[in-house]
């Protein structure tokens, strides 16, 4: 059953102003049944953080980008963008949100299990994923599900390149969800932007990416050639999927997360990306990762984080549009 988000009221229709009701993702229905999903965008939560290495709370990443969302609470019934003089998302388009995914402390494999299931069921009910984390292992997981589909792109934005092979024997942390995917026999190219940290991924393990055809853009590289030049680089497919670890954004704008490094991408050069992957072929997944709100100063992480969702669902529906008008 489908729950349709809305306050109580004697009037007509209801306010439905940001701070009323149980948040769901842009108060988008509630579908908690995946077998009754009926949506072409699934907003779900996968609230696991056992991978975290250094600062723990993206568990509560889920709900705090929900929370976050009601800025934009209107948006998922249609909304104006006065940058692009465009609405998006509006009618027949439809969010929903299915809520979370089981997690069980310690037992991370049952977790995983849940969530490639979740994401399975989701793609064969012909909608798109969109996960909030949880660190970034989950994007392991969630690949996983993809293994109908032949040569998928995946974007990553990141400060760290995740293709750490198995440091002291752990084979799926958040240190490794790319070169797990490099592992998958459905994945094919890679594009990994906003690299930057020194994260678990050595040297070795960039030469590696760059052995498999990896291509890497630092943040340095986006600041000094330019959104275009980074736009130019993405890899010609016919299906991407996007994970987002927000620590690819800079602290400035984004230090609730476990491992902030400075010197990151900007909302605005990450969201042009987002958009010229939208129209260059189509996005069948989307995660954003390692959203901590504990770590967060005034939820200003978790605002960008479903500011970005909101973009990418916005950009993939607005492709669709173009495609069936054209
Ligand atoms: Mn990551």
């Amino acid at each position: 059953m489908e729950i349709i988000n809305k306050p109580f009221t004697v009037e007509e229709s209801p306010m439905c102003n940001p701070f009323v009701g149980i948040p769901t993702f842009l108060m988008a229905p509630y579908c908690p049944n995946l077998d009754e999903l009926v949506a072409d965008i699934a907003v779900i939560g996968m609230p696991y953080d056992m991978g975290t290495s250094v600062k723990t709370g993206a568990r509560f990443g889920p709900n705090g980008v929900r929370a976050a969302s009601r800025y934009n609470c209107y948006a998922h019934e249609g909304w104006y963008d006065p940058i692009r003089d465009e609405m998006f998302l509006g009618p027949p388009w439809k969010v929903v949100d299915c809520g979370d995914i089981d997690v069980l402390h310690t037992l991370y494999e049952q977790s995983f299990r849940n969530c490639e299931a979740a994401i399975r069921k989701i793609l064969e009910k012909g909608a798109v994923p969109f996960t909030i984390g949880g660190d970034h292992a989950m994007t392991t997981a969630i690949l996983r599900a993809y293994d109908s589909y032949e040569d998928l792109c995946v974007i990553q934005f990141d400060a760290h390149l995740d293709f750490s092979k198995a440091p002291h024997g752990i084979t799926e942390g958040p240190g490794s969800p790319m070169r797990r995917a490099s592992e998958m026999p459905h994945i094919g190219k890679l594009m990994q932007i906003g690299i930057r940290g020194i994260g678990s991924s050595q040297y070795q393990d960039f030469q590696d990416a760059r052995a498999y055809g990896s291509t890497i853009l630092t943040s340095h590289d986006v600041r000094t050639k330019g959104v275009a030049y980074a736009i130019s680089k993405i890899p010609d497919a016919a299906h991407y999927y996007i994970t987002f670890d927000i620590d690819g954004l800079d602290p400035s704008i984004a230090n609730g997360t476990g491992s902030p490094v400075p010197y990151g991408l900007l909302y605005e050069e990450a969201s042009a990306i987002i958009e010229a992957v939208a129209y260059k072929g189509s996005i069948v997944g989307f995660d954003v990762a390692e959203v901590s709100p504990p770590n967060d100063n005034h939820d200003i992480t978790s605002m960008y984080a479903a500011q970005l969702m909101l973009d990418a669902m916005s950009f993939l529906t607005k492709a669709r549009e173009k495609q069936i008008n054209q």
